[in-house]
């Protein structure tokens, strides 16, 4: 452990480390699962930096969704991602989903960079979420300027055969080429870009403190987060 913020101390909270293991279910959901992996979506909390969402509502919404959708998953399971041992979204969710007694095997929080999550954190996650925007496009910062840049132009050219652009609310799922780093680094197959509600003045769409509409617009987006999960493993 080498202190908060570090990258290289990419570990699972709260204190137990998530390895991949020997006694992992042998057997697969999806053509593009490993034999022996549990299918696994790691996520990034939606709007709650550039987009400036409230933490303590955004983190009520995800752990109501993310609730609802475990009981649906068999034995595939959801994990919220964020840089920093100090996010505050992850102590937040870790102590609502406690509160809620969720299965902490079927969702956990994990600190690293979402793109480096085998790689440099023994985690194999063959979904990854993007918090998008609206053009689908590279850059911007946050975890959207980090998953276009590690999969390479390789994930822009396939998400243009998805979709030209998305509204606030929505995801798309995108297969990722076999020839991305991020497939073939860390095992990533497929890509679910999300829209989430704008709270930035700077930013497109802002809904100008408008909580009433943002609440909405999170939890469709987390729906079509784990909805668009759920039909990679079927
Ligand atoms: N790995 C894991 N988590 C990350 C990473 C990473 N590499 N980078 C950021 N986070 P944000 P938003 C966390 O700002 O608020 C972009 O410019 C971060 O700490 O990426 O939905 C897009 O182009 C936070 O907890 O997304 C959009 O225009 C979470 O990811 C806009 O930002 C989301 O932070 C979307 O804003």
């Amino acid at each position: 452990f080498k202190g908060p913020d570090n990258l290289s101390s990419l570990s699972a909270t709260p204190c137990k480390d998530v390895k991949e293991s020997e006694d992992l279910p042998k057997h697969s959901i999806g053509c593009d699962v490993t034999p022996g992996s549990i299918p696994t979506l790691a996520f990034p909390s939606i709007s709650t930096a550039d987009f400036q969402f409230n933490s303590e509502k955004a983190s009520d919404i995800m752990v109501e969704k993310v609730e609802e959708f475990v009981k649906k998953l068999g034995n595939a399971r959801l994990v919220l991602v964020d840089l920093s041992h100090g996010s505050k979204i992850l102590s937040l969710v870790r102590v609502k989903a406690a509160q809620r007694n969720i299965d902490s095997k079927k969702f956990f929080t994990f600190v690293g960079d979402i793109t480096q999550l085998y790689s440099q954190g023994g985690l194999r996650c063959n979904v990854i979420a993007n918090a998008a925007n609206w053009r689908l496009k590279p850059g911007g910062g946050g975890v959207n300027a980090a998953i276009f840049s590690a999969a390479g132009p390789a994930l822009e050219v396939a998400t243009k055969e998805r979709a030209a652009s998305l509204l606030p609310g929505h995801a798309v799922v995108v297969p990722l080429p076999s020839n991305s780093p991020l497939y073939i680094r860390e095992r990533v197959s497929h890509i679910i870009h999300v829209l989430g509600p704008n709270m930035n003045p700077q930013r497109p769409n802002c809904l100008k403190d408008d909580y009433i509409k943002g609440c909405k617009i999170l939890r469709d987006a987390y729906t079509s987060l784990f909805d668009g999960f759920l039909s990679v493993l079927r």
